[in-house]
């Protein structure tokens, strides 16, 4: 095919999209997720179009740029129903805004409507930390006020929905504190209130819940398994055991019995220097 030829086509492509009548765009706001065949709106309605001519005219839905068709028109009723699972993560992520664009194409005379479903946020999804739980050594000569980063839980959801504070089970040793960073996101760390003494107790085990700001609220936990170190924080001290005493005991005899004999050895000096 010459340049000549696709050049041709492009022209002829061009001039059949423009004669094409697109007329005026229809919007709806629908909350993600909702079930198939539920009715986002009627837009022949919404359009001032002619219900009883809906099915002469093939009304139909398109997808814009060939992408997942979410809707169908109902011919009797011109209601425009859900079709496939409209998820506002899946298709948005984070963006604040969401907008699935349709078409609807009318034949004899050709016209197309396009159609804005702008998809709002459901809470839909919990809070969830990465790990099911977290493992922490701490020294135990870390001192009342040390910090220790724990990091931040996500949540697929936006604004309220999304994740908004946390809060640690009550314990003896540990208070949380809550930063939000540059982007807007709360992220925590654990703040040593009570200093930790390992030969008293080792092992402590916390329990971190983050929460969400929807309705009804949505919760995620991590256990933190904290293990206190060895510090050399203990003089060695001489205890008295059984054993001990038994050996002090012995010892204190043999010494006795030592004098003993000294007295006696010199008893029998002296006797003997007497008699000479
Ligand atoms: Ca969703
Ligand atoms: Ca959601
Ligand atoms: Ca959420
Ligand atoms: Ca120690």
């Amino acid at each position: 095919m010459g340049y000549s030829t696709i050049a041709l086509h492009c022209v002829l492509a061009f001039l059949f999209l423009a004669i094409i009548p697109v007329n005026g765009d229809v919007s709806y706001s629908v909350p993600e997720e909702m079930k198939r065949g539920s009715v986002i709106g009627n837009i022949a309605k919404d359009l001032g179009l002619d219900l009883r001519r809906l099915s002469a005219r093939k009304a139909r839905i398109d997808a814009e740029d060939n992408s997942v068709q979410y809707c169908v028109v109902n011919l009797n009723t011109g209601e425009l129903i859900v079709q496939e699972r409209i998820d506002r993560e899946g298709l948005c992520a984070k963006k604040a805004s969401c907008v699935v664009k349709q078409e609807l194409v009318l034949e004899n005379p050709l016209e197309l409507h396009r159609i804005n479903i702008r998809v709002q946020d459901v809470n839909d999804n919990s809070p969830q930390f990465k790990e099911e739980s977290l493992k922490i050594e701490i020294q135990e000569s870390a001192v009342k006020g040390a910090r220790f980063l724990l990091g931040e839980a996500h949540d697929g959801d936006i604004g309220e929905n999304a994740v908004q504070g946390y809060s640690l089970r009550q314990n003896d040793n540990f208070k949380l504190n809550v930063n939000t960073n540059a982007g807007g996101r709360k992220y925590c760390e654990l703040v040593l209130d009570k200093e930790l003494d390992r030969e008293d107790k080792k092992e402590i085990e916390l329990l971190l819940t983050a929460f969400d700001g929807g309705s009804p609220q949505r919760s995620g936990t991590v256990v933190i398994h904290v293990t206190a170190l060895d510090a050399n924080d203990n003089v060695p001290v001489f205890t008295e055991t059984p054993w001990c005493s038994f050996c002090f005991a012995g010892v204190v005899l043999v010494l006795r019995m030592a004098s003993f004999l000294r007295k006696i050895h010199c008893l029998l000096i002296c006797h003997t220097d007497f008699h000479l």
